[in-house]
């Protein structure tokens, strides 16, 4: 198990600049509506500051890579196209829309901060960059209301004489979002309403479907192209409205985080992602230059491009994800040292950490060794951030 974040946003507001950014990949991008036909899934990285050098030792990861003391652990990214009015309904690209979105765990709706763009991702001047958060916001509540009166059929049409409970038929019709019975008891309680849907009206229904959407679709607002004025202003307003309290907002520069990658793969430039600084090597045409000037002031008043943190922001923060080595003190025989490092549940505890690295060692788990402090702890342990954990089992 690995998590899939979803780049979601109207056509236009940087998706795929931000992808490119984030993944290295080459998928095609321009300003034009709907550049982007198929979805595209790439691996992105989260940041954790790396426990080897804590043992005096070089870390070897099997997967991402380590830059001077900073892991990039692998995540699935996927830019998901096709957020159109209606998409909900199938409209548009809706279907694969839907299928996209059914498998993020997390979303960062990108959005156009400058105004710059319409609701269809045309050019336009003064657009309020809130319609879109509205719009999307709107669009995946339809989607679950939709999903939530297939439940309440499902429900109707049980069996009169067997004990109905409507928990029971909403997880099974949301299973696709992870919901436990349990979970749906509780929100439709929170809600104030009665465990029996032939008593909820219109207004009933929609204040659950969007309560369910916001438990288990969280979401991050990438505010990109911050490096134009006009976003700034914007971005200022905004996060001081508060109707908008509710969402985390990062500003980001896709366009910069972009830009910095593609020097230091060319080799013009030293630049780790997510660093506040870069350093340019060489000499460079005026131009370039002053493209750098411009990114080193951004980077100057945002202190990162934001591309790295909106993604982290949507892993640590919103999902309450934690990063963990399975590990020892030492190397092994062959050298290798800290290969791990797993993005999993926040509240996790050892022996969860065990299933998760495989049945086997589940199964078998005796007991486990925080090795940092060398104590060892129980099954129950529940787990922290950047814990470095070895793990003994009977077999
Ligand atoms: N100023 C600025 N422009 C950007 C930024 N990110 C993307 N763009 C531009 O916005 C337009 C649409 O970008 P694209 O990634 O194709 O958007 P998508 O349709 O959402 O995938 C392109 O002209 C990009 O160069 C950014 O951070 N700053
Ligand atoms: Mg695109």
């Amino acid at each position: 198990m690995s998590y899939t974040i979803g780049l979601v946003g109207k056509p236009s507001v940087g998706k795929s600049t931000f992808f490119n950014a984030a993944t290295m990949n080459d998928v095609p991008e321009g300003a034009y509506p709907f550049t982007t036909i198929d979805p595209s899934i790439g691996e992105a990285y989260v940041r954790v500051e790396c426990a080897a050098p804590e043992f005096d030792h070089t870390c070897t990861p099997n997967h991402g890579y380590c830059a001077e003391g900073v892991r990039f652990v692998p995540t699935k990214l996927v830019d998901v196209a096709g957020l159109v009015p209606g998409a909900h309904e199938g409209k548009g690209l809706g279907n694969q829309f839907l299928t996209d979105l059914n498998e993020a765990d997390v979303l960062i709706h990108v959005v156009d901060f400058t105004g710059r763009t319409d609701l269809e991702g045309e050019p336009t001047t003064g657009h309020d960059p809130r319609d879109d958060i509205d719009f999307l916001e709107a669009e995946l509540d339809m989607w679950y209301l939709d999903i939530l009166k297939k439940g309440i059929e499902r429900y109707r049409s049980g069996y009169a004489g067997e004990e109905k409970q409507i928990e029971a038929d909403l997880a099974e019709q949301m299973s696709a979002f992870g919901i436990s019975e349990d979970e749906l008891k509780q929100v439709i309680l929170a809600l104030g309403l009665d465990l029996d849907p032939e008593t909820w009206d219109d207004d009933d229904r929609e204040a659950l479907a969007r309560e369910i959407r916001i438990r288990t679709k969280p979401m991050v607002i990438g505010a990109n192209k911050a490096d134009a004025e006009a976003a700034r202003e914007n971005y200022a307003e905004i996060t001081d409205d508060p109707d908008y309290e509710h969402l985390t907002f990062v500003p980001v520069s896709a366009h910069a985080e972009k830009a910095l990658k593609k020097g230091d793969e060319a080799g013009v430039l030293d630049y780790r992602p997510g660093d506040a600084e870069f350093e340019i090597l060489g000499e460079l045409p005026e131009e370039k230059r002053a493209g750098l000037d411009q990114i080193e002031d951004f980077l100057g008043e945002f202190g990162e491009t934001g591309v790295q943190r909106a993604i982290e922001t949507a892993l640590f923060e919103e999902l309450g994800a934690i990063a963990v080595f399975p590990g020892a003190r030492k190397p092994q025989n062959d050298g290798s040292f800290l290969q791990d490092c797993f993005v999993f549940p926040g509240g996790s505890t050892a022996e969860e950490f065990a299933y998760y690295l495989h049945t086997d060692i589940g199964e078998g788990f005796l007991h486990a060794h925080d090795v940092r402090s060398g104590r060892q702890i129980g099954a129950d342990t529940e787990l922290s951030h950047r814990d470095v954990i070895e793990i003994t089992t009977t077999n």
